[in-house]
C-alpha cells in the first residue's frame, strides 16, 4: 500500500512546535542544495515546494507518514537575501529547535556533490556533532550533474572527508536515481522496521 505523507505545519515560533511524541527527520544544508527536492522524492509526492532559487523555504516545514514519523524541511543557510530581521529569527528558532527537541531522530545535511564543503557547513558540522553527534548523517546531492573524471574524483575526495575527518555515514544522492532514493529511504525508515521488529519478536 502506498504512504501517505501529509503536510502538518509551517511552523515560524519555538511555541508552535507540533507535540514531540513522534519520530523527526531533519533536513538541512545550503540554500539551494536540494533538501525539498529530496524530501519530495523519499515521499514519493510533491508536499515540499522547491524552487530553482535559493531561499525558498523559510520556516520549519513539518511532513508526517501517519502517527509514526516526520520529515522537517530546514530553511536554507548561506542566503543572503533575506532580511537580517527575518534571519535572526529564523536562526533562534532553528538553534532553539536543535537543543531542546528530543524527538529529533536524525538529521540529513545536505552537502552538493559539485560544492562540496564550505566553510559554513564546516562550522555547522562541527556544532551540530556536539548535540546530535550520531544522529548526523552527511547526504551529497545532484549527482547526476557529475559528468567527467575530475568531478568524480572531487566527490571521492568530499566522500573522504565525510568519513574520515567528520567521522560521518554518508550517501551519495541524485533525485533522479531511483537506486539512491531507495537506499536512504531504505535507511530513513529503519527506525520503524526496528520497532516492528521488537513488536513481533515479544
Ligand atoms: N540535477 C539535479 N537537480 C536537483 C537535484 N535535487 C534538487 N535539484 C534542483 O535544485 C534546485 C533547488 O532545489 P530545492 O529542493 O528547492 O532546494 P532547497 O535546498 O530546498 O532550497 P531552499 O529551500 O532555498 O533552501 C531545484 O531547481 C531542483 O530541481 C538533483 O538531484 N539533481
Ligand atoms: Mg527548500
Amino acid at each position: 500500500m502506498k504512504e501517505v505523507w501529509k503536510f502538518i505545519d509551517d511552523i515560524h515560533e519555538f511555541s508552535s512546535l507540533p507535540p514531540a511524541d513522534i519520530p523527526e527527520i531533519v533536513f538541512w544544508g545550503r540554500s539551494n542544495v536540494g533538501k525539498s527536492s529530496l524530501i519530495n522524492s523519499l515521499t514519493q509526492s510533491s508536499i515540499a515546494k522547491t524552487s530553482k532559487t535559493p531561499g525558498r523555504t523559510r520556516s520549519l516545514v513539518f511532513f508526517q507518514l501517519e502517527k509514526k514519523l516526520r520529515i522537517v524541511d530546514f530553511p536554507g543557510y548561506g542566503f543572503s537575501k533575506i532580511s537580517k530581521k527575518i534571519e535572526s529569527k529564523l536562526d533562534s528558532l532553528i538553534d532553539q529547535y536543535l537543543q531542546k527537541r528530543k524527538c529529533i531522530e536524525k538529521l540529513f545535511l545536505l552537502i552538493d556533490s559539485n560544492l562540496g564543503f564550505k566553510d559554513t557547513d564546516k562550522i555547522i558540522i562541527n556544532q551540530l556533532d556536539v548535540i546530535l553527534k550520531d544522529k548526523v548523517i552527511i547526504v551529497f546531492t545532484k549527482k547526476d550533474r557529475i559528468k567527467n573524471n575530475s568531478d568524480k574524483e572531487k566527490l571521492k575526495f568530499y566522500n573522504d572527508v565525510a568519513y574520515s575527518k567528520f567521522k560521518k555515514k554518508f550517501f551519495n544522492t541524485s533525485i533522479k536515481d531511483t537506486n539512491d532514493i531507495i537506499l536512504l529511504k531504505k535507511f530513513m525508515m529503519r527506525p520503524l522496521v526496528q520497532k516492528n521488529e521488537i513488536i513481533k519478536s515479544k
